[in-house]
């Protein structure tokens, strides 16, 4: 294996970056890597990477006949999804960072980070990972270089991003570079035999320092802790970028629609998460709705600069989707199961007696034997008595993006796509209404900062409470949320041709609990009534809240939806909005001090308005 390794140090040829090469020489002697080792990115090193996590256990092939060139990892119990209580934004000072973010000073910090890194990849490799968000070369694109000891981390952000040779090219000798510093934290002593997926069960550290653009993390292998250009790169460092550049670095997916005249629009999606995001992102319209059609650019995050044209367009960093399994079937996202029938990472789903995969919701009914996340015997009975979940409800798909049916075409166009409207949504049983557009910037700024959405079994706590999530930012913005809501602001005023801004809700509940609104492709309905409102062929109704459809203003064709029906997801309870006002209220006593005074404002008219 070690023949196939560069030697400690040394960088092949093609790096002509001098101080990336300093960089990495430094990392080396402070985690002490038995070797070094420079991904080129080539299907070859995949494969090859892919050969020895299965020689050592920490992944396995699944049946080629069923997943051709797919593979299953089951982590660690206890390293199964992001630390949030673990995140750090080490800003110069804690205002800087916000009421919202955990800070530490970051020269504390640094003295913490060369501890735990001191000898830290002790008998494994270190990884130099070069990688671009975003397509290669674009003016809006960004490079990082991670440095990880784990090969899991490898092969992922080979799927998930543009990782490779070509990086180099495009950084060239003086480039700048994103340095992401990833540890697992679980050094071995000679002899000693690795853990199966390798982590740190005390110390796991996911620390940020927005000033110098650096990002350390230490003791966790799992998704958004351990690929770093995703949530780490990819929104809470793009983003103090975006504020000081005047761009947005956001949590949306990007979807095009085009009508049956073959017009295309380009909307994107701000959802909190358990709202079905990767699943809209590939919405399929439903029958009526023929000649409708809707393909991807994104399912997670989306950047998005103002251009000398006056409007905004946006890109996806990302190269591919790490996205949650359970749910996901050919009902809730036809597009998404072709993308993962093969060359995919699977973590922490069951496994099959016939080496194929399995979760909750994948099918109606469980398969009878199944291996569970933890690699122990799983039965639907065994589940039932023990309440015992096959996959862990966490558990993810790990898949390039052209291997999704729905790819658009400008998927990787380095100028990126115009965007007409933006779409805020949370998951709400009551209080909120089907769609509402916006007044102006100002007020859908509003409605997107105070976004709230109930919180599910798939997050810790209490189940069903409604928690604020401004913009499906709320662990994602690297500094000042009210700063935040200060630069959406100063965006609106710098494009003459600003998106309209939406806040919706597929989530609406009868009195008996059940929900309304069948959602899904039927959600293609709001779409089109969306797209024809930003081409000015739509009507609506004005509320306080905003601009709503009436019903005749959706086409129904298809579906057996009644006016009745349409009263009870549309419909505006005063006193429930009431309650959504002190709720927003206790937003911004959080925020107390920070938040803009034009958000101030738009929620007094609010009040005004609802008492009328
Ligand atoms: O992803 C969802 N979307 C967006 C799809 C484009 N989900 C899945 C939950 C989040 C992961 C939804 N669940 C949606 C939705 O629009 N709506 C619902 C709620 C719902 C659940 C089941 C039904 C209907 C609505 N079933 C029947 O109507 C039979
Ligand atoms: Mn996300």
């Amino acid at each position: 294996m070690s023949a196939q390794l560069n030697n400690l140090g040394q960088a092949p040829a093609y790096v002509k970056h001098a101080k990336l090469k300093d960089w990495v020489a430094s990392i080396a002697a402070l985690t002490k890597p038995d070797r070094i080792y420079w991904c080129d990115g080539s299907d070859e090193e995949y494969s090859r990477l892919m050969g020895e996590m299965c020689a050592t256990g920490m992944i396995k092939q699944l049946n080629p006949a069923k997943r051709p060139n797919s593979y299953l990892a089951l982590s660690d119990p206890q390293d199964v999804a992001r630390v949030e209580e673990r995140t750090f934004v080490c800003s110069e000072t804690q205002v800087a960072a916000g009421p919202m973010n955990n800070w530490v000073d970051p020269a504390e910090m640094r003295g913490t980070m060369n501890r735990l890194f001191d000898g830290c990849m002790r008998g494994r490799t270190m990884y130099v990972v070069p990688f671009s968000m975003g397509p290669l070369g674009s003016h809006i694109a960004q490079i990082g270089i991670e440095l990880s000891d784990s090969p899991y981390v490898v092969v992922s952000m080979k799927l998930m991003t543009r990782m490779g040779r070509a990086v180099y090219d495009v950084l060239g000798s003086d480039g700048y570079f994103v340095p992401c510093v990833h540890s697992v934290g679980a050094p071995l002593q000679p002899g000693q035999p690795g853990a199966r997926w390798p982590c740190n069960n005390e110390e796991k550290w996911i620390v940020h320092y927005p000033e110098t653009r650096e990002i350390w993390s230490f003791g966790s292998g799992y998704g958004g802790n351990a690929l770093l250009g995703k949530k780490c790169l990819a929104l809470r460092i793009a983003s103090v970028m975006a504020r000081d550049e005047g761009w947005l670095a956001e949590h949306m997916l990007i979807l095009g629609v085009t009508n049956p005249q073959g017009e295309k629009t380009y909307v994107t999606g701000a959802f909190p998460s358990a709202c079905g995001k990767t699943n809209f992102a590939m919405l399929v319209p439903p029958a009526g709705l023929e000649g409708w059609k809707v393909t991807t650019i994104g399912e997670d995050i989306a950047w998005i600069k103002p251009h000398k044209d006056g409007r905004l367009y946006a890109i996806n960093p990302e190269a591919g989707y790490f996205g949650v399994a359970p749910g996901t079937n050919y009902h809730s996202n036809q597009n998404c199961m072709k993308a993962i029938e093969a060359d995919t990472i699977f973590t922490n789903v069951a496994e099959t007696p016939d080496g194929d995969v399995w979760w909750e919701g994948m099918t109606d009914k469980a398969p009878p034997r199944l291996t569970d996340w933890q690699g122990k015997e799983w039965t639907p009975a065994i589940g039932k008595n023990e309440g015992r979940l096959a996959a862990h409800p966490n558990s993810r798909f790990t898949v390039a993006a052209t291997r999704c049916p729905s790819l658009d075409a400008q998927w990787d166009d380095p100028n990126g796509v115009p965007i007409s409207a933006f779409l805020f949504g949370g998951r709400r049983s009551d209080t909120a209404p089907l769609i509402v557009e916006s007044l102006d910037w100002e007020d859908g700024v509003y409605k997107a900062a105070t976004l709230g959405s109930e919180t599910t079994a798939a997050i810790a706590g209490k189940q069903g409470v409604v928690r604020r999530d401004p913009m499906a930012m709320i662990a994602f913005v690297g500094y000042n949320m009210g700063d935040y809501f200060k630069h959406w602001l100063k965006i609106g005023k710098s494009i003459s041709q600003a998106p309209k801004i939406y806040q919706v809700n597929w989530f609406r509940k009868n009195a008996e609990g059940k929900f309304v609104w069948p959602g899904f492709g039927e959600n293609m309905r709001v779409l089109k009534w969306v797209v024809e409102r930003c081409q000015g062929k739509a009507g609506a109704k004005n509320t306080a809240l905003g601009h709503t459809p009436d019903y005749t203003d959706l086409q129904w064709q298809g579906l057996d939806f009644s006016a009745e029906k349409y009263a009870v997801v549309t419909s505006l309870d005063k006193a429930q909005w009431q309650a959504e006002l002190a709720m927003h209220d206790e937003l911004f006593k959080k925020l107390e001090g920070y938040v803009p005074e034009t958000l101030l404002e738009t929620r007094r008219v609010q009040e005004t308005k609802l008492a009328a």
